[in-house]
């Protein structure tokens, strides 16, 4: 008799876990930077009843503790085409383009997410997924050499290859074999202590850019950090040191609002670890840190291009500022320009609402107008903010530069190169702002219906 599938999302959960717990093992201070949050969300939650009763109405507190990223970077087309069809068996398909290259990281990267909201509500795990260009290493023979050592190597089992075509023939996997697969799954993002290649290689490559170094002289793309959810971003920076991590030096992102747009992001740096090169060599190695994250409202296009701008404006302002209460305080005098009330937010299409009747809406169907502000304004309708699920390329830039050390590359201009990375993909990428824009005009199509208009 066949066994019934496991839901996706299902597997995604149980895969979500397992990788905490791996990573927690690996990284041990990982552990440490779970409890801090854990604890300040209690003390937010303790603090701010109105915030406990918003999640709780949303029923978000459940899943509070589970983390909602994770990062790989993979150096080859084939490595990223193969990761495609196995994220595709946990329901996470790929979102958004972000080149880095600009920033002087060469990479350019999608996320691999879920993108249905039931999905979502389940359980929202991403990984952001790079892709290492070789084309921009500037010596052709340290390009080949690159090249041909991650040619050697395979970054999956053998069993997860199985399971994955198994996936794909039935449509599913069942109980036993979704177990199988997250096992087998979780050995691809494995950390090794012994490099593929000796010293000297290892050094030739960090030179020339230390990100190229970490992909390219491992056997697999270790994850690189995990993400959990904080409610004060702010507070937990402050608590990193007293708790014995090295925060980087300023949050990622728009600054503190009453109403929060986007994503703000920051970290402990990575730590250094000891690695054992061919040739019986030691050496260290730093790639594997710690991130939290702070959503809020995904952003129109108008809304993201005012983004942009003021970003742009305060990047002057802020420019050597490593003091980070200095850069926040910058920042939302520049960021002053951007409406901070969700009536204002909604009526200038600056970001993103989901509607819904209420049931007096309900009871008065069929209502006589279809004027979403008079409907809110009579009770018949509520509006809701939809969360940004995607990434910001500014802030990657700056979460990639502070834990690959100080030694900035200079930027690599003119390389974003969608196509490129689509066709390593086998796919394209789905564009974030058509799933916000969809998510909005289907819920409001809905509350017109229900209101019989
Ligand atoms: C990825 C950095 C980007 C984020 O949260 O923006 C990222 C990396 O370091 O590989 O994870
Ligand atoms: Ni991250």
């Amino acid at each position: 008799m066949t066994q019934p599938h496991l839901p996706s999302d299902e597997i995604r959960d149980r895969f979500s876990k397992a990788m905490s717990a791996m990573y927690q093992s690996e990284v041990p201070q990982y552990a440490t930077l779970l409890e801090l949050v854990e604890q300040v969300n209690r003390e937010t939650l303790e603090r701010d009843s109105a915030l406990a009763e918003r999640l709780a109405a949303h029923d978000e507190l459940h899943r509070l503790g589970v983390e909602r990223h994770g990062a790989i970077r993979v150096g080859s087309a084939d490595e990223l085409a193969m990761l495609r069809r196995l994220f595709a068996v946990m329901g996470m398909y790929p979102v958004g383009y972000y080149d880095l290259s600009e920033a002087g990281v060469p990479v350019h990267a999608t996320a691999f997410r879920p993108v249905d909201d039931a999905a979502l509500a389940r359980n929202p795990f991403r990984l952001f997924t790079s892709l290492l260009r070789l084309e921009l290493i500037d010596d052709p023979a340290l390009r080949e050499r690159a090249a041909a050592i991650l040619e050697e190597r395979d970054i999956f089992t053998p069993g997860v290859r199985e399971l994955i075509a198994r996936h794909e023939q039935q449509g599913g996997l069942d109980e036993a074999q979704a177990e199988r697969f997250v096992a087998e799954a979780l050995e691809t993002f494995r950390w090794h202590k012994d490099a593929t290649v000796d010293l000297d290689t290892y050094q030739a490559l960090h030179e020339e850019h230390r990100l190229i170094a970490d992909v390219v002289c491992f056997r697999g793309p270790h994850i690189n950090h995990l993400t959990p959810r904080t409610l004060d971003i702010d507070e937990v920076q402050r608590r990193m040191p007293q708790a014995g991590m090295n925060p980087k030096a300023v949050i990622e992102g728009p600054p503190r609002r009453a109403c929060p747009i986007l994503l703000r992001q920051t970290s402990f740096k990575a730590l250094e670890e000891t690695i054992r090169f061919a040739g019986e060599r030691q050496g260290s190695h730093t790639a594997r840190f710690g991130e939290i994250e702070q959503r809020g409202m995904a952003l129109t296009a108008e809304g993201r291009a005012l983004y942009d701008r003021l970003l742009g404006e305060s990047r002057q302002r802020t420019a050597g500022l490593d003091d980070n209460a200095a850069h926040q305080r910058e920042l939302a005098e520049v960021f002053a320009a951007f409406p901070d009330d969700e009536a204002e937010l909604r009526r200038r299409e600056l970001a993103f609402f989901e509607y819904r009747p209420t049931q007096a809406g309900r009871d008065a169907a069929p209502v006589d107008t279809d004027d979403r502000e008079a409907l809110l304004e009579r009770g018949l309708i509520t509006a809701r903010p939809i969360t940004y699920e995607d990434f910001l390329p500014v802030s990657a830039a700056g979460i990639f530069r502070s834990n690959l050390g100080d030694g900035t590359h200079e930027g690599y201009t003119g390389n974003a190169n969608r196509e490129a990375f689509e066709a390593a993909l086998g796919a394209p990428v789905t564009d974030e702002l058509a799933l916000y824009a969809e998510r909005e005009k289907t819920s409001w199509r809905a509350t017109r219906d229900a209101l019989g208009r």
